[in-house]
């Protein structure tokens, strides 16, 4: 059985819902190679417990000077043996590179020779993906300048319109819609809403996202007073019912707890997941797509969605897409909901990240399903090939597809 369940993992191509991968055509906001590898957010948080450097003085130095500090700290210096440091490793042997070598020369010539689209073919065959979610921004200004000029779409790199911006940041980003030539004003006015409409109408347009999608503070409350419920329900959820696509919403995250690290400084914090208990009720004809960041909120989101289902849990988000949290997570979500929920999504933010990541997801889905069905199996009912093979699809490819469309 073990191994039927490996090697229907291992043979069926993955969607990879979220990620912050960009095709070519979107140059150096596609980040890959080893330098990106090293300084991937995840590691520096990890090189500041393990190096004397501060924080400051790190982010005077180069890309490859930072890449170099932390190969020294990380993997010289200590054993890499964290979920993140662990994944280069794998990244390097994937590649045939030496993973202990006391310098960065090999892996950058290696780098350096990749002719880019076989490398990003390569890259995903490895991974076992066959096409990956993006996050797109249309307020950040390199993005927006891009998709502007009409920028030849890759199948593989699929859209997902990131509205964090809109819904946060309203007080700094409304001039940015009315020079885009949105007649919106400070005070989220009717007008606004109906122009903010306009504007996702817009871009659903030239991006043809498969998801609207936002990340939610630990303290995110709906129905309230503030801006972002405002705009969630007056011109976000209508507009998502109109273009028939879901919205997802990444709730528990606390931006920059320790500024001083920059992206790495962001935390977790429980939520009150009432609020998405409203949502899913007051909008019954609107489906969510959620991840929760905290470990503590994972069982409530999995009752809820016994509740609501137009809620689809999706991903061990984050801090949890570590081994024995997304074994404790999956096992969980499938005693509760069978195979009505989607496993994992890689958030790779540096291209080589999907192979480790979707390999460590093989491995312990691996052990999880294997589990299940032989305690299936005890109970009584035999398990086919084809029974694997039709549940390893819905998981990574099938409940995606239905709610989103994508073929
Ligand atoms: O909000 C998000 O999409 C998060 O995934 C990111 O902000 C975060 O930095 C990340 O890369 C997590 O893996
Ligand atoms: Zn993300």
């Amino acid at each position: 059985m073990q191994m039927v369940v490996e090697k229907v993992l291992d043979t069926t191509k993955f969607i990879d819902i979220h990620t912050h991968l960009f095709p070519r055509a979107f140059g150096k906001l596609g980040l890959w190679g080893i330098d990106e590898l090293l300084t991937y957010h995840y590691l520096e948080a990890e090189f500041f417990r393990s190096s004397e450097m501060s924080p400051e003085a790190y982010f005077q130095l180069s890309k490859p000077k930072q890449a170099e500090a932390i190969w020294k700290a990380l993997f010289v210096e200590n054993s890499p043996i964290s979920e993140a440091t662990r994944g280069v490793v794998a990244v390097l042997r994937a590649f045939g590179l030496p993973t202990d070598t006391p310098d960065l020369r090999e892996a950058r010539a290696f780098f350096r020779k990749q002719n880019l689209e076989n490398h990003v073919k390569q890259t995903l065959n490895l991974a076992g993906v066959d096409s990956v979610v993006m996050t797109n921004d249309p307020l950040d200004p390199e993005e927006q300048r891009i998709w502007m000029s009409g920028a030849e779409p890759d199948p593989r790199f699929r859209s997902a319109l990131r509205l964090d911006r809109i819904l946060h940041d309203w007080p700094t980003q409304w001039q940015q819609l009315q020079a885009l030539g949105y007649a919106v004003d400070a005070q989220v006015s009717d007008k606004s809403m109906v122009e903010v409409r306009r504007f996702l109408a817009s871009w659903h347009q030239r991006m043809a996202p498969l998801y609207m999608a936002v990340s939610l503070p630990d303290t995110f409350q709906f129905p309230d007073e503030t801006i972002c419920s405002r705009i969630l329900s007056v011109a976000v959820l209508p507009a998502c019912c109109e273009l028939r696509m879901p919205v997802a919403l990444m709730i528990g995250v606390r931006r920059q707890v320790n500024p001083r690290i920059r992206l790495a400084g962001d935390g977790v914090g429980r939520a009150d997941l009432q609020a998405l208990e409203n949502l899913c009720r007051t909008y019954p004809e609107n489906r969510f797509l959620v991840t929760v960041l905290s470990r503590e909120n994972q069982y409530e989101l999995c009752v809820l969605a016994r509740k609501f289902n137009n809620l689809m849990p999706f991903g061990c988000w984050w801090f949890l897409n570590t081994p024995s949290i997304v074994e404790e997570i999956s096992r969980e979500r499938i005693e509760m909901l069978g195979t009505s929920f989607i496993p994992q999504h890689s958030d790779a933010r540096v291209l080589e990240q999907l192979i480790y990541k979707w390999r460590n997801t093989r491995v312990t889905m691996a052990k999880v399903l294997g589990d299940t069905y032989r305690l299936l199996a005890r109970d009584g009912r035999p398990v086919h090939r084809e029974d694997i093979e039709r549940d390893v699809k819905r998981l990574f490819r099938g409940n995606f597809q239905k709610w989103t469309g994508l073929a």
